[in-house]
């Protein structure tokens, strides 16, 4: 994926959990961002507050004291692997394509995104595998 992709993806989730606009993603804003990339999993406080406290550790250089998480810092997070951007603006059911209406280059988009998808589903439906020995036995 081009970093101008990565980018705007990385962008349009900040600004959804910036809820106050001042550009950065405070404590309780990056803790709504982590709630809501991890619908399955129940953090306990302290488990959320380890969390924060670990992003402010490694990332004292993006942070702008109580405001918080600057996009660059986000950027960076999602660099470093500490979360899957793609799969967390999946989880989000977030769409570049309704953002900047731009039908330049939705056919790449579609396509890796479709893949994604798929790889989700085969990763948390197996029955799926059970279609393919049946079809092989009909031929
Ligand atoms: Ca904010």
């Amino acid at each position: 994926m081009s970093s101008s992709i990565r980018l705007r993806k990385v962008n349009k989730i900040f600004k959804r959990f910036d809820v106050n606009g001042d550009e950065r993603l405070s404590r309780q804003e990056m803790a709504n961002l982590i709630f809501a990339v991890n619908p399955r999993v129940k953090f306990s406080e302290e488990q959320i507050k380890a969390i924060l406290d670990e992003v402010s550790r490694t990332y004292p250089d993006f942070i702008d004291g109580e405001k918080g998480l600057r996009l660059d810092g986000l950027l960076r997070t999602y660099d470093d692997g500490a979360g899957d951007l793609d799969r967390d603006f999946d989880t989000l059911g977030m769409d570049l394509r309704s953002d900047s209406g731009s039908e330049e280059e939705p056919e790449k988009e579609k396509k890796k995104k479709k893949y994604q998808k798929r790889k989700d589903e085969e990763e948390e439906v197996p029955e799926k595998e059970e279609e393919m020995p049946l079809l092989l036995g009909t031929s």
